[in-house]
């Protein structure tokens, strides 16, 4: 298919994840965005992603874009879909991409808001450092103030990063976690250290089964935003929400939403998300996938007591 034939089949698929969850799609800010990453669409890792409460009234999307296609972010800037900033947002990236070995990337976007984010992507046998992180040069100061707290729960090893242009904001998503550090004493100890909400036991049984972990960190101050709990999985039971319109909210998309795999099972990411004042529920469902992920799905889906 021509890419913008690719663009049309993305944005059909995205209207028919939205409509699940009420959410009217913006056509005038998702076009672009497809467009100017229309020659990946084919054979990209794209997941929609949902979430509960209050971030109930979006719907994100996120494509992978391979490291010969070239910088994401400067594909956006050249493109118009995000400004110029004199902010370390904006350099991170290219910095990052200087210091370690970027094998993938991919972008983010809202369908009612466009494009936001990118992330970095570090090979799967070569999981990089914090200190390599907290050492490049536009990185939030956060990382390294936080670098000790994290050693200490066992979160050493990083397997990608994003970054949110809008929010200013790194995601540090960490991979290649001991058992132990997912035992819920040490997932309380951490949250509590962190002075993030608590899950429940429900949620203390999910965190267990984790694939990554990844904290929020910003430019603004040395305090952990929030901490997400993330499990890959083809079971499209396991929300650990509280309440049974939630509940219900999360079964219907992960029963129905699209996906372009047909003869598997839809690969669904939940994550439990804590911040300062709230907890939340967030379910990616993957509309295209890769071998990485039914190998994922092999290491982790099989994980349950
Ligand atoms: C989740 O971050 C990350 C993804 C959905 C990216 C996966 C992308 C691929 C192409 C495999 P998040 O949306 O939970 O983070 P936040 O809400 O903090 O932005
Ligand atoms: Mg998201």
């Amino acid at each position: 298919m021509s890419g913008s034939g690719e663009v049309e089949r993305v944005y059909s698929a995205m209207e028919e994840a939205a409509r699940l969850l009420n959410i009217t799609c913006s056509r005038d800010k998702i076009w672009p965005t497809l467009t100017a990453y229309k020659d990946v669409l084919a054979d990209a890792v794209i997941v929609f992603s949902m979430a509960s409460g209050r971030h109930a009234t979006e719907l994100d999307f996120s494509i992978s874009v391979p490291s010969g296609h070239g910088d994401p972010y400067a594909t956006a800037r050249s493109n118009g879909l995000t400004a110029e900033t004199d902010h370390p947002v904006g350099t991170l990236l290219s910095d990052t991409q200087e210091r370690c070995p970027v094998h993938m990337y991919a972008i983010d976007g809202e369908i009612t808001g466009g494009f936001k984010k990118t992330y970095a992507f570090f090979p799967t046998d070569d999981l990089q450092g914090l200190s390599k992180l907290a050492d490049i040069p536009s990185m939030p100061r956060s990382v390294a103030e936080n670098a000790g707290l994290f050693a200490r729960y066992g979160l050493d090893k990083v397997q990608m990063t994003s970054i949110d242009y809008k929010r200013r904001q790194v995601n540090l998503y960490f991979g290649d976690l001991s058992p132990e550090s997912l035992q819920p004493e040490a997932v309380l100890s951490m949250l509590r250290e962190m002075g993030l909400q608590e899950p429940d036991e429900q949620g203390l049984e999910f965190a267990k089964r984790s694939f990554a972990v990844y904290p929020t960190l910003s430019w603004d101050s040395s305090k952990i935003e929030r901490m997400c709990f993330a499990v890959i999985t083809t079971d499209p039971t396991i929300v650990p929400a509280r309440t049974e319109p939630e509940i219900a909210q999360f079964s219907k998309y992960a029963n129905n939403a699209p996906y372009a795999y047909a003869g598997e099972r839809r690969t669904l990411v939940y994550g439990l998300t804590l911040s300062p004042s709230e907890e939340y529920y967030k379910l990616g469902s993957y509309y295209q996938i890769s071998d990485h992920q039914r190998k994922l799905l092999k290491a982790f889906d099989a994980l349950k007591d």
